[in-house]
């Protein structure tokens, strides 16, 4: 038996005050039970846009540092932007992928570099 289950008869343990129960007062309640829809994050694709201007090493170090490739990916990425017009870098959620654009957009700003990054839903 709980503590609970031992107060006096007639008593409610939960109210503030001692209370008798009686036929005005029947002390009933509605449960609410809420439902929890948890909903996982969108995902984004960053992608790289060619142009003829910004040499290939500037974007294969971009692909390095931004976006953690290795030397032969970086190298396989930019050169299917550069013969297909366009290609994906990665794919995160929404502040990251936002986070990385800004970072490859500033760095190729920086160098005078023509270079467009851009994103969109995966
Ligand atoms: N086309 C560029 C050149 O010939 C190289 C390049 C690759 C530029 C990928 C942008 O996203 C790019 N120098």
């Amino acid at each position: 038996m709980t503590k609970k289950d031992q107060s006096p008869p007639g008593r409610n343990p939960d109210q503030g005050q001692d209370r008798k129960f009686s036929p005005d007062d029947p002390q009933t309640g509605v449960v609410e039970k809420t439902e929890v829809h948890t909903k996982r994050p969108s995902m984004y694709k960053v992608l790289l846009l060619n142009d003829d201007y910004t040499p290939m090493e500037f974007v294969v170090h971009l692909l390095r540092e931004v976006f953690h490739r290795t030397e032969e990916e970086a190298v396989r990425i930019m050169l299917s932007v550069h013969q297909d017009g366009i290609g994906i870098c990665g794919v995160y959620s929404f502040e990251i992928a936002e986070t990385k654009v800004a970072q490859v957009v500033s760095a190729a700003r920086h160098s005078e570099h023509p270079l467009q990054c851009t994103m969109e839903k995966a």
